[in-house]
This record gives structure tokens, sequence and C-alpha cells, in this order.
């Protein structure tokens, strides 16, 4: 995450922020670098009219809280703009098209933390009825499986609304939570992931916030926390926003804690109780410290070896069969799948065309052949295999040899 963190940056991610603030160890200079590059990027956004969804407007502040900045004064350029008023509009813009068509401008991820935001920064919150609403539903999808992540999500804002207490709602929030953690339980593996890898990190915040809610029993905490452990040195957390989203969980924290930090502390002094016990709920979340230096970097590029390896590539138009198509193609072993896509478009430049756009997570596929994705019909380039859809990107997916990789335009 600190190595993502690089000067001239306009697209800063305000989740590898959050992350390095709830972390035990830090390092302050990064923190403050990618503090500034958020103020600068929010008020441009907001000044040119640049893309800022709900759910991105939601991280901004709760990566400004944790760093003890007033997200409603951010202050850049000249100009001080306010984010929860923003977001407060985004998030009656999001309920107002969800009363037109049942579905979010964005997705229930981003209004998950559209609440998530605004009850961490205790803001008052007309809009829960929208979660509890969505959970009985069952309107959590991702593709068209249920979506641990935005289970996790809503179930973390819901927690938050609950435990500040107050609301007229209690009983619907509790029915919602219970109905929405046993979601969540169900996608429990042997292995102890919930989920798939990614979405794991927040399941275990969602768990752990609501633990009075969770049946005893079926759920092993330590098992799942081990697993995830035993990933990081494969590199399966390689990319920062799937480090960002993982490590709270590890270091024993929530995205409720992101308003108990006092920054003021920074710099002064290691506690004794934090050096004691390795899990941060013993340690008193004001204390933090400049004491992670980077290290200088070896190289962050894939390891790919000289051995050619060869995947089938296979694109779709699975909404209005205007085409389908196949190509084999030959990369290098261990390159990453965008290098087949790329292989593929270079051979047949035409019936093989393809466009990305970048999102925090890395190279998202939008175009295929001039076919866009579109969010306003709710369609995505879905990518799969033999077995069905791959958990990671064309920027993260390894493919292997042999591998039949799929393409296909697919509603959502
Ligand atoms: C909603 C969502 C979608 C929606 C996005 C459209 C929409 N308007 O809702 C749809 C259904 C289209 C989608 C598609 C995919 N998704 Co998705 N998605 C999510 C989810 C639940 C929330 C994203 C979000 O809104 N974040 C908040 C906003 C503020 O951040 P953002 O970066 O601006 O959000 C945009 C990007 O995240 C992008 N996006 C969504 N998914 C993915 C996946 C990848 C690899 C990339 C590069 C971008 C991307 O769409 C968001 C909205 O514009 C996340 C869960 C999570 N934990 O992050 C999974 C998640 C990011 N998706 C994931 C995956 C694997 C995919 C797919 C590759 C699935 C597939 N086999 O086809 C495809 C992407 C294929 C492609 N064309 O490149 C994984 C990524 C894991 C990883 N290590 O890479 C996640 C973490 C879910 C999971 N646990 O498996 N996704």
């Amino acid at each position: 995450m600190l190595r993502s963190v690089t000067v001239n940056d306009t697209n800063p991610n305000p989740n590898v922020l959050i992350a390095l603030r709830l972390a035990r160890d830090h390092n302050l200079d990064k923190e403050q670098l990618l503090l500034q590059q958020l103020k600068d990027a929010a008020v441009r956004k907001v000044l040119n009219g640049e893309d800022f969804s709900s759910g991105l407007v939601a991280l901004y502040i709760m990566a400004l809280t944790a760093s003890c900045s007033d997200p409603k004064h951010v202050i850049a350029d000249g100009e001080d703009i306010d984010l929860i008023a923003i977001l407060e509009k985004k998030l009656a813009q999001e309920i107002k098209h969800i009363n037109e068509t049942t579905h979010p401008i964005s997705n229930y991820y981003q209004v998950s933390l559209d609440v998530l935001a605004l009850c961490v920064t205790n803001t008052s919150i007309e809009s829960v009825q929208v979660l509890i609403d969505a959970v009985e539903n069952d309107r959590f999808k991702h593709g068209t499986e249920f979506s641990v992540d935005t289970g996790a999500m809503a179930a973390i804002a819901l927690g938050c609304v609950r435990q500040a207490g107050g609301h007229p709602n209690t009983v619907q929030i509790e029915e919602a939570l219970k109905k929405v953690l046993t979601q969540i339980l169900e996608h429990v593996q042997g292995d102890g992931l919930i989920g798939n890898l990614y979405s794991t990190g927040e399941a275990v915040q969602a768990l752990t916030i609501n633990s009075d809610l969770v049946p005893a029993g079926p759920w092993n905490k330590n098992r799942t926390l081990e697993k995830l452990l035993g990933e990081v040195p494969k590199g399966s957390f390689d990319n920062p926003q799937a480090a960002a989203q993982v490590v709270p969980a590890l270091v024993g924290r929530t995205y409720l804690d992101v308003s108990h930090l006092n920054c003021s502390t920074d710099q002064i002094s290691t506690h004794p109780l934090c050096i004691l016990f390795a899990d941060l709920s013993h340690c008193p979340v004001s204390l933090s410290v400049d004491n992670l230096p980077l290290p200088e970097i070896t190289t962050s590029a894939p390891v790919t070896s000289d051995e050619p390896i060869r995947v089938e590539y296979n694109i779709e138009d699975g909404l209005n069969h205007t085409f389908i198509d196949s190509t084999n193609v030959t990369v290098q072993r261990g390159s990453f799948l965008i290098k087949v896509l790329e292989a593929a478009q270079e051979k047949y430049p035409e019936r093989f065309g393809f466009t990305t756009t970048m999102t925090l997570w890395g190279p998202s596929l939008t175009s295929v052949r001039g076919l866009n994705a579109s969010s306003a019909q709710r369609t995505y380039w879905q990518l799969l295999n033999e077995k069905g859809p791959l958990d990671q990107g064309i920027g993260s997916y390894i493919p292997t040899n042999g591998e039949r990789i799929f393409a296909r335009l697919s509603r959502y």
C-alpha cells in the first residue's frame, strides 16, 4: 500500500489511506502525501464536475476522518468544499433512483458506504430504510450471485447506526442485520474464507461489529484470520486495493474506528499496551507513531518466465448475440490476463480490439470489438474460465497453460 502512494498521483486511493490509518505501524510522510492528494482530487473533482460516485465520496470522507481532517471543510487551491453536504445530496439521488427503478445509480455496496460515512461522522441519516428494504428484498447481488462484499458493507453500516443508538427503527435494523449476517455465514467455506479471498476481510468486520447478533457456533474467526494471513506471502493481496480491504480485519479493527483516531498524538510514543498485545483492540486507538520506513523497492513487476503458455481466448456478446469469436494466443508464463487480450488484439485488431478504464482495483474491461458495457443498461464484460466467473480482473488474474478464458457481455 505504501509503495502505491507516489508523487503526482491524480487518482489517489482513499481505501489505502483508511487502511494505513487503521494499521498499527505508520509511515506518516506517505500518509500526509496521500491525504493531500485526496484533498486536491476532491476539490478538483467537485469543481470540474468529474466522475465522483456516492461511494467514492463516502470513502474520501472516511479517509479524511481517519486523518483527523474535517470533511466539511476540504481546503485545496483556495477552495473550501463540504463533502458531507455533497454526500447527503448524492445519497438522496441514489434513493430517488431506487424508488424509481429499484436499483441505485451506483450499487448497494456504495449506498452502504454512504450510510456508513454519514454514521461515522455523526451526521443524522434519514435513509437507513433503504438498506433495510434492500436486505428484505434480497437486492445484494454481484452479477447474479449474492454479494458477500455488499452484504458485509451493509451490515457494517447498519451496525454503526445501531450502535449509535436513538434510531426509531431499531427492531427493523436488528431484523435486517440478522438476515444479512445469516446470508454472510452461509458463505463461510471450509478453509475459513467468507465468499472469496476479497470479500473475507470486510465480512470479518461485519461479523465482529455485530457479534452479539451472530449465532454461536458456525464461524471460527481464528481459522478465517489464519487463512487470510497465510495468503499474504503468496501475493494474494499484492493489489493495494485488495490489501486495503483486508488490513483492518487483520489488525483487529473495523471501519467504525475511523472516527476514534486522535492524530495529535502522532509521532509521540509507543504505548506499552500496543507493544505487549499484537491485537490492536488492547491498544489505545489514539496512538500512532512514525515507525514504518519504506525499504528501497526491488521490483513490483510480475514474475514471468520466458517459457510460453497457450491460452484460448473467447469473446461473446451474451445479450444480443451479435458475435462470438475465439483465438489461441501465446504469452509468457506468469503474465496477467491483460497480456492475453493484448496478444489477441495484436493478431486481429478489428475482431479482438478492446478498451479499459482505470479503477481503484486496476484496469476494468469496458469494451470488446467496439461493444461497450453500460452502467445505465446494467451490462458488463464478465470474465470467466471453464469453472465459472474469475475472482480477479484483467490486471491481476494470471492464466495457466491451456486455460480457456471467456469475456462475455452480461447483465447484472
Ligand atoms: C459492484 C461491483 C461490481 C459491478 C460494478 C458496476 C456497478 N455499477 O455496480 C459489476 C457487477 C459490473 C462488477 C464486475 C466485476 N467485478 Co466486481 N465488485 C463490485 C463491488 C461489490 C463494489 C464495487 C464498488 O462500487 N466499490 C466502491 C467504489 C467507490 O469504488 P470504485 O473502484 O470506483 O468502483 C468501481 C470499480 O470497483 C469497478 N469494479 C467493480 N468490480 C470490479 C472488478 C475489477 C477487477 C475491476 C478492475 C473493477 C471493478 O466498478 C465500480 C463501480 O464503477 C466490489 C466489492 C469490493 N469489495 O470492492 C466487487 C469486486 C471489486 N469485483 C470483483 C470482480 C472479480 C469483478 C469481475 C472481474 C467479475 C467477473 N468475473 O467478471 C467483474 C469485472 C470485469 C471487468 N469488466 O473488468 C472483485 C475484485 C477482486 C480482485 N482481487 O480483483 C470484488 C472485490 C468482489 C469479490 N470479492 O470478488 N463488479
